[in-house]
């Protein structure tokens, strides 16, 4: 008899679909996505509809090992549970002893988005030992201090209201990629006569599919905004009541939009003049208009205003107001769970630092591990993350990682760039294995998972291995013998009102549950009221502080630079990866091995598409396949990230070219403010 299990997928997606597996004699035979979900509506995306080769594949990892040869080798020999758990100890209490708690550093990111096995055990361990804290910027900082900023409450428009709206703006969001369970609401819309245009650097699969495309010069969204923001104020088209009550400091706005006239604007986004006009008017008369805005735009140095600015359109219009209007970045925030229950920072207080631990910026590893003192970085444990390929500056991060005196515990399902590195490797289960639960950062349903398989070899959940090494370790707080109901528990007992009801009975029935948000069930319009999370309670154009200058790496940037450098790099994501996570698979490789660039970039360089390139700049280099095309306009380039640099015939990817420079707020990376030369490879 075939036996249906419930799961989630854990990946760092929006959509966090809800699965079925089809399991027989122990064994999955089918993976779904539930026909019953309102988001994931019985469907996956190509990634994860062929997981289950991932979830057997023989290159899991099974069991614990110990590095057998040189840093960086990958050779390794297996070792017990019982040795690996007294290596680890053992060296992270030396090394505490030796140089102090702050020489230890976790390094994480969104392997799985569960909370219990993302920000859970570990988090509790590493602050009870008194470790450095480390600032998870890696992806969403900027844009998340930028809408802190702008709105208080980081909310967002629910994926099922874009089925109302007329005009659809999808602002350095590629939606077919990253986002598809948001792709059915949009063709409803379109059903209905909206509009759908993308602006973007980069024409992909979703630029294909809109009704218009606006090729952008990277990292210049802030001027478009303002420039929209110009005409707006101009022609009168704003919503004087909903500025008036929600609102704060739209007189500064107005002059301060007035030094972006369209001309101006054209000169620093590469779009035409009467098409910035043409756009402002439409976004701000064809209503509901809702705009997607995703992580994309705020990888550049300027990613910070730029969230700032677009996410001040809605309230000039008024379009918060609407069923089918507002943006949606994140949906996160309104899933309130009790964070500071689970994750436990008091517990530093009780380590041996006796104080909050110095906080390292993930972004910056590379710097970390060459460069910091006082103390220097002596041990770094990576889970749910692959630095090795996914961090910037990775001549720097590689020469960290190769350090003699470092000693790195990596927790992982296969053998990573990063694994290589690994003193001690240990085995990790997948989310089709362990207990979680899920927020989504696209919707708004919480969703449990029990195991629907058992783990293969020796791998164990994170929380384990955390809970595991706590015990070693001596930590006899009663929290390090907390089961994974208790965490979940903890975390969804916030007395939060978007949360009441939802407890871990009711998710065992019923998997997926939406938050309280909207009336009775109704649309969930945060801020059509106002509402805003801002001391004043408004959303604060604060305008003085509003304004453009291009990014150091851009055309329109640091001269010199540029004439060395003229291309504009961006590697945003691609279709059939989720960052590093697939780069094993022999497709997904293929697809981020590829430069794309235009005829008129590729001709003078005798570039040809199947060419091998050489990309480079003055941090690094790294090969790969010309695309000549017209995918990306004149003086940009693009790479599919983020390939396993170690697929790769000079062992290096793209990251290898990107820099440590952070963006204007949050500290977040600038991915994609990146200059480059191209040049052919000789036969
Ligand atoms: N298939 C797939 N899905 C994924 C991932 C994946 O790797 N693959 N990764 C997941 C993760 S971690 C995240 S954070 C999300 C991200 O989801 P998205 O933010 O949608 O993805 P990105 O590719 O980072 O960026 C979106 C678009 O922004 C464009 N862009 C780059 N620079 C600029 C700019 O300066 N201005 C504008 N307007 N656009 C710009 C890129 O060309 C890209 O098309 O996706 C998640 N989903
Ligand atoms: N050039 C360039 N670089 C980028 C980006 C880009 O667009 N361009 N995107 C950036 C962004 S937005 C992000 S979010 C980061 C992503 O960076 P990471 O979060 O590091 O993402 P992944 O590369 O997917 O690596 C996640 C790893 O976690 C492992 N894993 C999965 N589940 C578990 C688990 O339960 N336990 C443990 N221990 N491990 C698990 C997987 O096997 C995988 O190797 O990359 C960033 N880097
Ligand atoms: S990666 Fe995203 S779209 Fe694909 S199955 Fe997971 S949650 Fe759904
Ligand atoms: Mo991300």
């Amino acid at each position: 008899m075939p036996d249906l299990r419930h799961s989630v997928c854990a990946l760092d997606c929006p959509d966090a679909c809800s699965l079925l597996v089809t399991v027989e004699n122990g064994r999955a035979v089918r993976l779904r996505g539930n026909p019953d979900h309102p988001i994931t509506r019985g469907f996956l995306c190509g990634k994860v509809a062929r997981y289950l080769e991932r979830e057997y594949s023989p290159s899991r990892l099974l069991y614990p090992q110990r590095r057998a040869g040189e840093k960086g080798a990958g050779r390794f020999v297996r070792i017990s549970w019982e040795e690996a758990l007294e290596e680890v100890a053992g060296r992270l209490a030396a090394i505490a002893a030796e140089f102090g708690s702050e020489a230890i550093l976790p390094y994480s990111y969104a392997g799985t988005m569960g909370l219990l096995n993302g920000s859970g055990m570990d988090r509790r361990f590493f602050y009870r030992l008194g470790a450095s804290r480390l600032d998870r910027t890696i992806c969403s900082a900027a844009g998340g201090a930028a809408l802190t900023e702008t709105l208080g409450f980081r909310y967002a428009t629910e994926p099922e209201q874009f089925r109302h709206s007329r005009l659809i703006l999808a602002w350095g969001a590629n939606i077919l990629a990253t986002n598809v369970h948001l792709w059915p609401f949009i063709v409803e819309a379109r059903r209905h006569g909206a509009r759908f245009y993308t602006i973007d650097p980069h024409r992909n699969r979703t630029g294909l599919a809109a009704d218009k495309h606006y090729f952008i010069h990277p990292g210049s969204d802030a001027a478009l905004a303002f420039g929209l923001m110009h005409v707006i104020v101009a022609e009168n088209l704003y919503d004087a009541d909903y500025v008036e009550r929600y609102t704060n400091g739209f007189a500064q706005l107005r002059d301060r939009v007035r030094e972006y006239p369209p001309e101006r604007v054209e000169a620093l986004t590469g779009i035409p003049r009467e098409e910035i006009v043409q756009l402002a008017r439409e976004y701000a008369t064809v209503r509901p208009a809702v705009i997607r805005l995703n992580y994309g735009l705020q990888r550049s140095e300027r990613g910070g205003m730029a969230v700032r600015a677009i996410a001040l359109l809605p309230a000039l219009t008024g379009s918060w107001k609407e069923v089918g209007g507002g943006l949606q970045l994140s949906t996160t925030q309104a899933f309130q769970f009790n964070r500071a229950g689970l994750e436990r920072a008091d517990l530093q207080l009780r380590s041996p630092l006796g104080r909050a631990a110095r906080l390292v910026n993930m972004t910056r590893l590379g710097h970390a591990l060459t460069d910091l003192d006082q103390p220097p970085v002596k041990a770094l444990v990576v889970y749910n993350s692959n630095p090795a390929a996914i961090a910037p500056n990775q001549n720097a991060v590689r020469r960290g990682l190769a350090r003699p005196d470092l000693f790195t515990v990596v927790l992982e399902q296969f053998q990573t760039d990063t694994a290589d590195y690994a003193d001690i490797l240990l085995p990790v289960t997948t989310f089709l294995e362990h207990t979680d639960l899920y927020l989504g950062y696209g919707h708004h349903y919480v969703q449990m998972a029990r195991p629907a398989l058992p783990p293969p070899g020796e791998a164990r959940s994170n929380v384990e291995i955390f809970r595991l090494l706590a015990a070693r370790m001596g930590f006899d707080d009663p929290c390090f013998a907390d089961t994974e109901d208790d965490m979940m528990r903890t975390l969804l007992g916030s007395g939060h009102p978007f949360l009441e009801g939802i407890t871990v009975e009711r998710l065992d029935r019923e998997h997926s549950v939406r938050l309280n948000v909207g009336h009775n069930g109704g649309p969930f319009l945060p801020f059509a009221q106002g509402g805003f999370g801002t001391p004043s309670g408004k959303c604060e154009f604060d305008a003085d502080t509003l304004d453009y200058t291009p990014p150091a790496e851009s055309r329109l940037g640091d001269a010199s630079l540029c004439s060395r450098y003229p291309l504009e790099l961006i590697s945003p994501k691609n279709d059939d990866s989720m960052n590093s996570t697939f780069g094993n698979r022999a497709s997904t490789d293929l697809q981020t091995s590829e430069l794309h660039l235009c005829a008129e970039d590729a001709a003078p360089r005798s570039i040809a598409s199947g060419d091998h390139v050489r990309v480079f700049n003055d941090r690094g280099s790294c090969l790969l396949v010309a695309r000549v095309g017209q995918s990306v306009p004149p003086g940009v380039v693009c790479a599919p990230a983020v390939r396993w640099a170690k697929q790769s015939p000079d062992r290096q990817n793209v990251n290898f070219l990107t820099s440590e420079r952070l963006t204007d707020v949050g500290g977040g990376p600038t991915f994609y403010s990146c200059l480059v030369q191209v040049e052919k490879c000789g036969d």
